[in-house]
């Protein structure tokens, strides 16, 4: 999926030394030595900076790069090497650190374990908020233009907490049973654990290289981190984040994969893990005791994005070999159907919703204009709602008579569609600001307000009201990216992201 972000590289680079009218790679090698190693680490690995491998760089356009190392990031430690190098080399140094290492980098158990940091001692702490704000309705919210993390209180719509996270959080912060503790990933690796009701960063370990996501078991004991880089999964202790286990993800046939994301699945008492590079789906067991060996589902085909049935017994899965989806029965591993689904379907975005009595599931599309509603009784697909362009996201809240999902991949990308979930029609079409992305909602516990992202350098949360529109709000803030309602997270409700 990674081919909308990525520009394609346009030098096919000499092993040694330049090629005429091309970059210098030893000079670019020398200059990272002298300028970049120090924050970024000998083999790019990254340190107090984040890495700067091609996995960790691949979503930032090489335009972006070479803007970053000529003017610096403002609210960050990085410098601006502008004045201090001449263009073209500025240029190689841009074109090397895209280039892969010679020798792909390894994150060892004793890696892990020497990155692990406990900040603050749980026991100490007060076990009750030290903040008069709801517990519950608390957002965490990723600013993604200066990597940092909000906590919002969701009734007065202030920001309690701001702080510095890791490099790019991804999406999918996960909570404790209980909200009090959310765990966040960024894309180097990191893992934080912050306590929501003192306010405060608890630890931190880096658990891979690049990593994909992570996920919280239903009972809060542990935490499973998803890796590309290396590719495999490293079960952490929820309680500091130290290691227990790391779990190479090699398939039944020797292959190693990368891991392309891990879920809990609640009522399975388990994790749901997603191999990027193998025909399995993996399960973990989390009852008491768990010994964390794999139940592997051998499937057709790997498989790249996925989505749960709302009793966590079918995955809905979108397969190349299938062309759309495929419904993959998790008790006995067999495929139940095909679902014939045009261009690419974001399943993990999509979201579920009653209608008439039936289960509704809906998901956009990052390929085309439209969002494919299907019957999870007949696994049919019932209806195409045509959009004004391919979209990414798509939530709703039990309590509210909207879908929202946004054009995140079209011209007018700040269009944000309302889709009535009964009538399954377009009800409502906003432009918040117009001319900035709008995307990635996400609701209030009891579903009456939500918050909207303007996903630019010069960006807003919008806070709705969700049944009559009205704008109630708006908070500055750098690129807010997703964002996620405590209560609507741990209570796993109908319409938002598990
Ligand atoms: Fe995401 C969630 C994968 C690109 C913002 N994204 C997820 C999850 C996965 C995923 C597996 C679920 C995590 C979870 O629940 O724990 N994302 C991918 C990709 O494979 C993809 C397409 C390419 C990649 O480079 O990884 C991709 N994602 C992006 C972006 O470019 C976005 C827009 C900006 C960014 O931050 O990188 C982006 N992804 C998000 C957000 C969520 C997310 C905001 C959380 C959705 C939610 O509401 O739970």
């Amino acid at each position: 999926m990674k081919r909308w972000w990525v520009m394609p590289l346009m030098w096919v680079g000499a092993a040694h030394g330049s090629v005429a009218g091309g970059p210098d790679v030893e000079q670019a090698e020398r200059d990272y030595q002298q300028h970049c190693q120090q924050c970024h680490g000998v083999n790019r690995i990254g340190g107090a900076g984040p890495a700067l491998l091609p996995q960790s760089l691949s979503r930032i356009k090489p335009d972006e790069i070479r803007q970053v190392i000529e003017n610096g990031r403002p609210a960050s430690q990085m410098a601006a090497f502008g004045a201090v190098l001449e263009p073209a080399r500025i240029d190689g140094l841009t074109l090397y650190l895209q280039r892969p290492l010679a020798v792909e980098p390894t994150w060892s158990e004793d890696d892990i374990r020497h990155s692990h940091h406990v900040l603050a001692d749980v026991a100490s702490l007060p076990d009750k908020p030290q903040h008069n704000a709801d517990p519950l309705n608390l957002f965490v919210v990723v600013e993604a233009g200066d990597h940092h993390v909000d906590i919002v209180d969701g009734d007065r719509f202030e920001v309690l907490a701001r702080f510095a996270s890791h490099f790019a959080v991804h999406g999918g912060p996960k909570f404790s049973p209980d909200g009090r503790f959310v765990y966040l990933a960024s894309r180097d690796g990191w893992i934080s654990l912050y306590d929501l009701h003192n306010l405060k960063l608890i630890a931190e370990v880096r658990a891979g290289l690049n990593t994909r996501n992570l996920a919280v078991s239903k009972d809060g004991r542990w935490v499973l981190v998803g890796n590309y880089l290396p590719g495999n999964l490293a079960v952490l202790d929820a309680r500091d984040l130290s290691l227990v286990k790391m779990i190479d993800t090699v398939g039944r046939d020797g292959q190693a994969s990368r891991v392309s994301a891990v879920y809990t699945a609640p009522p399975r008492n388990s994790f749901i893990v997603a191999l990027k590079d193998v025909k399995e789906v993996w399960e973990l067991s989390t009852g008491p005791e768990p010994d964390f060996v794999p139940r592997r589902i051998a499937v057709q085909d790997q498989l790249d994005d996925f989505s749960f049935s709302p009793d966590y017994r079918q995955l809905l899965a979108t397969s190349r070999q299938a062309q759309g989806g495929q419904v993959i029965d998790l008790d006995t591993g067999r495929v139940v159907t095909d679902i014939a689904l045009p261009g690419m379907p974001h399943l993990g975005s999509g979201t579920y919703w009653k209608r008439d009595g039936r289960w509704l599931f809906a998901t956009p599309n990052i390929s085309k204009g439209l969002v494919s509603v299907i019957d999870l009784g007949t696994w049919k697909v019932i209806k195409q709602i045509p959009t004004l362009g391919p979209g990414f996201f798509l939530r709703s809240h039990v309590n509210s008579r909207y879908a929202w999902t946004d054009v995140f991949f079209a011209q007018g990308n700040d269009a944000i569609h309302l889709i009535d979930k009964q009538t399954l029609e377009i009800a409502h079409t906003l432009r918040p600001m117009p001319g900035k992305t709008a995307a990635h909602v996400e609701f209030t516990r009891d579903g009456r307000h939500l918050l909207l992202s303007i996903w630019d350098t010069d960006g807003a949360l919008i806070v709705y009201d969700s049944n009559t529109l009205e704008e109630i709000k708006r908070l500055p803030m750098n690129k807010p990216s997703g964002k996620y309602n405590v209560g609507n997270k741990i209570e796993f409700v109908e319409g938002t992201s598990h």
